[in-house]
């Protein structure tokens, strides 16, 4: 017990989100196992990412059949997905269902933000704060927070002196915006910038798009699904998701054995041609080996796409401009579009490079950048998150001895396979940092993680312990080993949101784990059958 007369409620677990992750894990602990648990969500419905991302045009890059949860098989067969990859909406109906079908909005909390989290040495048990009031003691304490879930506004001079509205895509209005008739500006070529472009270009009257870097994206090849094709796919469901999970990046594809290297010219570029009209995930990972890897193949990956944007784009300036040549292809998170770079033949579409020409200042009525003044009535930041780290650090998330989390990943994020931080007993992180997450299709990796902190959780019932805490030695390898794995590929030759880069005075860090979505399963269960190896499993329950 807690013995602290301002706790509000008691519980065995409570969980911080209800997007995917929320959502498994809620459904795991509290009606498979029997534990009491609380969800808190800042948001006013389930959803996570896709309650706060309704951006026109937003949609994964993950096939619609595999972006899905997987604890009932019988979910699986019942629910219909309309098109290749699940857009927005369809997502957001899709995770309404999965808590409407098993009741899981009854012990979550909307509108309600996790603010804090203090760990006690007495009572082996967290309080968790919220800006509602709330102040809750649980045994296990669980982040579904999502990887990209606190957005970041560069701060630009004169910003507030915009007299029109302005959105961010990642806190987009729920009514949605009409652009009709607008003027438009957009900040950011990110996957927000290149997903939403196309479509708000077709609304308004005009869009200014202010790029800083651009960016390689290849066709998605969206469209409709047929229900037989759905059908096929639903009879072999489980050797789709046994693949997935073995997989590098939670997808069933076949990954390529040849380098881009061993073919003549002609034969790669068939192959990238083949890509190209396949669209999405396949052009990178069905083509070959070591374009993340080796920069000879991947420039050959990188040249094909610029000669696609000089094909595509009618204005040669244009397209040189929309050309990227500062970083390799698959270094900065691979983009898949509709429409994207066709767009810019459109006469309603200004390309703006604030590259050669920055931003000076935004004005009441606009931008002014070095080389002019563009001028619009509604103004759009796609300008991305504080990756993976961010929302961690805005809450007070406090260890042994009030340590506090954010000063611990003051050099960047220290973790025990991406799950756990020496320091903070029984915190679970659900794609922490140091995970595959980011680099995998992300329901793969959730639901491996709510399966094995699950595990955790068991064993530790099961042999009435009380505290799991990461071993700081164990930590310390997988720290390493998540960096040097992140050096040997050309992840570290771009300024990406994945090393923080993107975020002013952010430390210079390869988050996610690129060892692959399989090889890390493995390991997890491997420290799983050595009970818990590199864990250290305390005995002392101790009751107020
Ligand atoms: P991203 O991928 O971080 O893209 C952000 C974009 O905003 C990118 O083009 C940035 O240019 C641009 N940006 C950021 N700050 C500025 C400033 N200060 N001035 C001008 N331009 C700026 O975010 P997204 O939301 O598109 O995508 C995030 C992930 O969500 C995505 O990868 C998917 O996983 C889903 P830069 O490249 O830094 O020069």
């Amino acid at each position: 017990m807690s013995g602290n007369s301002n706790v509000t409620e008691e519980v065995d677990a409570v969980v911080i989100g209800a997007g995917f992750a929320g959502l498994g894990m809620n459904r795991r602990l509290r009606d498979e196992m029997g534990l009491s648990v609380r969800v808190f969500e800042a948001g006013n419905d389930v959803g996570g990412t896709w309650y706060w991302n309704r951006y026109p045009g937003a949609r994964c890059d993950s096939e619609s059949f595999l972006y899905c949860l997987t604890f009932d098989k019988q979910l699986m067969q019942d629910w219909e997905w309309s098109g290749k990859y699940p857009e927005q909406p369809e997502i957001l109906r899709y995770l309404g269902h999965v808590a409407d079908r098993y009741n899981l909005r009854s012990n979550m909390t909307f509108n309600t933000r996790v603010t804090s989290a203090h760990w006690s040495d007495l009572t082996n048990r967290w309080t968790v704060g919220t800006d509602q009031g709330d102040s809750v003691s649980c045994k296990w304490l669980v982040t579904g927070i999502g990887c990209l879930s606190s957005t970041q506004k560069p701060k630009i001079t004169g910003q507030d002196s915009f007299s029109g509205p302005s959105y961010h895509t990642g806190e987009w209005p729920h009514e949605g915006v009409d652009f009709t008739g607008k003027r438009v500006g957009i900040i950011g070529t990110g996957s927000s910038g290149i997903q939403s472009i196309p479509v708000i270009a077709e609304q308004a009257k005009h869009l200014f798009v202010f790029q800083r870097t651009p960016n390689y994206s290849v066709p998605a090849r969206h469209g409709t699904v047929t229900k037989e094709s759905l059908d096929e796919v639903k009879k072999q469901y489980d050797d789709i998701m046994a693949k997935a999970r073995a997989s590098a990046v939670g997808m069933h594809y076949e990954q390529s054995g040849q380098s881009a290297l061993e073919v003549s010219e002609e034969e790669r570029n068939a192959t990238y041609e083949r890509g190209w009209e396949e669209g999405g995930a396949k052009f990178l990972f069905g083509s070959f080996n070591d374009i993340g890897s080796d920069i000879r193949a991947n420039d050959t990956a990188s040249d094909f796409i610029r000669k696609k944007i000089r094909e595509i784009v009618k204005d040669p300036a244009v397209a040189s401009k929309l050309s990227p040549v500062d970083h390799p292809f698959g270094s900065k998170r691979p983009l898949i579009d509709t429409n994207y770079f066709d767009t810019y033949n459109r006469d309603n579409v200004t390309l703006v490079d604030i590259r050669s020409a920055p931003i000076q200042e935004i004005t009441p009525t606009g931008i002014r950048t070095a080389d002019g003044e563009y001028e619009f009535d509604v103004l759009v930041y796609a300008t991305g998150f504080d990756a993976m780290t961010g929302t961690y650090n805005k809450m007070d998330i406090r260890g042994h001895d009030g340590l506090a989390l954010k000063d611990v990943w003051a050099a960047g994020p220290l973790t025990y396979l991406g799950v756990s931080t020496a320091g903070f007993p029984n915190l679970f992180m659900i794609t922490g940092p140091g995970s595959p997450s980011v680099l995998s299709n992300m329901p793969v990796s959730i639901e491996q993680h709510v399966e094995w902190i699950s595990g955790v959780i068991e064993c530790m019932q099961k042999d009435d312990l009380a505290t799991f805490e990461a071993d700081e030695q164990a930590q310390t390898d997988w720290v390493a080993h998540v960096n040097e794995l992140a050096s040997t590929t050309l992840f570290m030759q771009a300024d990406s949101w994945y090393l923080g880069a993107n975020i002013p005075g952010k430390p210079r860090v390869f988050m996610p784990y690129v060892g692959g979505v399989g090889a890390y399963r493995q390991k997890c269960d491997e420290v799983a059958a050595a009970g818990y190896v590199g864990f250290h499993l305390g005995k002392e329950s101790i009751s107020a």
